[in-house]
């Protein structure tokens, strides 16, 4: 990995550079206080995603003002290049294809080759437990309001800290002290409260999940229309292994997530990226939380899912 002072010595030579600050698809907390602390400290930056963010980044670009580009629109003869947070695979941000790629701040696992997006700067870091993090150890000074987004982005990618290390805490102190605010304020702010609709959504997952067990591991399985990510996250709060698929018909293609419990000795972005590469697309992700496309129906996937569960689950 790079180190700060290669990072300062880029800021000092890009500190006039037009760069477009991009994020992944449906971009989340993580990404997007990544990219709006980055956006500080660059002068002549803008923030850009590829599609629309998910909605608690929506909500808190909305109140805090920040302005997201659309990555699509943006004209690469305006601008020196692009810094990407949060995501080193096309596979994320299929519109940065094309562009001059300055730098990188990651911390998921490095993709398939074919699929990485290189930088002249790379700081990924795999075992970091969110890009926010990762970010904030190179700002030593942000502003308040900089501060308070990356406590967020730390507490949102952690899920509230079960992902953390020690690291995660003294940012979390440091940053709320700069920010003025208190941890429950971000709290409210990484995790919103669900509307209603969604609440009942989520426990249609539950009342329509199907469960195995498998050497004292319960592996629950669901198709939903939408929402896959907070599917399994919600069903894994319960069963040690969650997996959720939704069919897109435009696309023909089958998109599940993944997440398994701190204590399941297998690591799902493995899973997953065999289970993309099974059905002719493709996978990866964090070990506990991970994610596959692919080219089949969402029963035969999920089936294929869970063999491919107990298959690792039989060589630990
Ligand atoms: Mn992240």
């Amino acid at each position: 990995m790079a180190s700060a002072s290669e990072f300062q010595d880029f800021l000092l030579k890009h500190r006039e550079s037009r760069i477009a600050i991009v994020m992944h698809r449906n971009a989340d907390l993580d990404a997007l206080s990544s990219a709006y602390a980055l956006n500080s400290i660059f002068p002549n930056s803008i923030i850009a995603a590829p599609d629309e963010m998910n909605k608690p980044s929506r909500d808190f670009a909305k109140e805090t003002g920040i302005t997201v580009n659309q990555l699509g629109k943006l004209k690469k003869e305006q601008f020196d290049g692009l810094i990407v947070v949060d995501a080193a695979t096309y596979v994320m941000v299929e519109e940065a294809r094309g562009w001059n790629v300055l730098c990188i701040i990651d911390h998921h696992h490095a993709p398939p080759e074919a699929e990485r997006i290189s930088a002249d700067l790379e700081i990924c870091v795999p075992d970091s437990p969110s890009t926010a993090q990762l970010v904030s150890s190179l700002i030593p000074d942000p502003s308040p309001s900089v501060a308070f987004a990356l406590a967020i982005g730390i507490i949102s990618d952690t899920a509230r800290f079960k992902g953390g290390n020690i690291q995660s805490f003294e940012e979390i102190a440091r940053l709320l002290k700069i920010s003025g605010k208190s941890y429950s304020e971000a709290l409210a702010i990484a995790e919103p409260e669900l509307a209603p609709d969604e609440k009942m959504f989520i426990l249609s997952c539950f009342q329509k999940c199907n469960v195995v067990a498998y050497k004292n591991f319960v592996i629950a399985t669901t198709i939903v229309h939408a929402s896959e990510s907070d599917s399994s996250s919600s069903l894994s709060e319960f069963a040690d292994i969650a997996f959720a698929a939704s069919y897109r018909a435009h696309e023909q293609e089958t998109r599940v997530s993944a997440r398994a419990r701190k204590h399941v000795p297998i690591k799902l972005n493995e899973v997953m990226r065999e289970v993309g590469e099974r059905f002719f697309a493709s996978g990866g992700g964090h070990p506990k939380a991970a994610g596959a496309n692919a080219k089949a129906r969402p029963e035969e996937v999920l089936e294929y899912c869970v063999e491919a569960v107990k298959d690792a689950l039989d060589s630990v």
